[in-house]
């Protein structure tokens, strides 16, 4: 899974970056790859294209996520997010590169009481709400988390995939689950592989979204070639 959004990050990041929204631009603006990439750039309530619902709370088995576990966005899309905290803990939704997230997770390890103010984040109290608006100017594998310490390895993140053409999600059923890793699928045409309707074994990208999938199931999902084997990378 990792292995193939770098691929598909390094497919986008040819796109000299324009500066971004935050505080950190002087710095950091270069990720693990070394290659200049920002997220885009705040915009104003009204001028979005789109408007996206996040909810962000805790699960009783000890997990704290965010709904939708991920996104797709359409480059030169302006995405007005609004953000919800359906939890009973403090928690916040940044929007950055993987690398400058990372970074600003390790400062708030140092210092769990900072707290930014930048127009990319909002940090919000229980039952709190609060909107971002975002132009998403550049093409990429970005991300949004919570940077809270434990909050992000506890699931609080989340892909956002900005491309000029968006992947095609497939309708499934599931028909069989196992231990190894496979699923058995009853599928509609996967369009972006060319392959027609069909009851098909897929192997799963990693355990986590294992635990994600049930017999009976119905699903949303991406799916890839992986190793020389038809994997769901992603599921909606
Ligand atoms: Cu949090």
């Amino acid at each position: 899974m990792k292995n193939l959004l770098l691929t598909t990050a390094a497919l986008f990041t040819l796109t000299t970056a324009a500066m971004a929204g935050g505080a950190h631009n002087q710095s950091h603006d270069d990720d693990h790859t070394g290659e200049r990439k920002t997220i885009g750039s705040p915009a104003s309530a009204g001028q979005e294209t789109r408007t996206v619902e996040v909810a962000m709370f805790e699960t009783d088995d000890g997990h704290m996520l965010f709904e939708p576990r991920s996104l797709d966005i359409k480059k030169g899309e302006i995405v007005l997010f609004n953000i919800v905290n359906k939890g009973e803990l403090e928690h916040e939704f940044v929007l950055d590169t993987v690398g400058k997230n990372q970074e600003h997770k390790a400062s708030m390890a140092k210092m769990p009481e900072m707290e930014h103010d930048d127009p990319n984040s909002v940090r919000l109290e229980a039952g709190e709400t609060d909107q971002i608006v975002w132009n998403f100017t550049n093409g990429g594998t970005f991300e949004f988390a919570c940077l809270i310490p434990g909050h992000y390895e506890s699931g609080m993140h989340g892909d956002v995939l900005v491309a000029d053409k968006l992947p095609t999600y497939t309708k499934g059923l599931i028909k069989r689950v196992t231990k190894k890793g496979k699923v058995t699928v009853k599928h509609g045409a996967l369009v972006d592989l060319g392959m027609s309707a069909m009851t098909m074994v897929f192997r799963v990208a990693d355990d986590e979204m294992l635990g994600m999938l049930s017999e009976g199931k119905e699903i949303e999902f991406l799916a890839d070639r992986v190793k020389g084997k038809l994997t769901i990378t992603k599921i909606k």
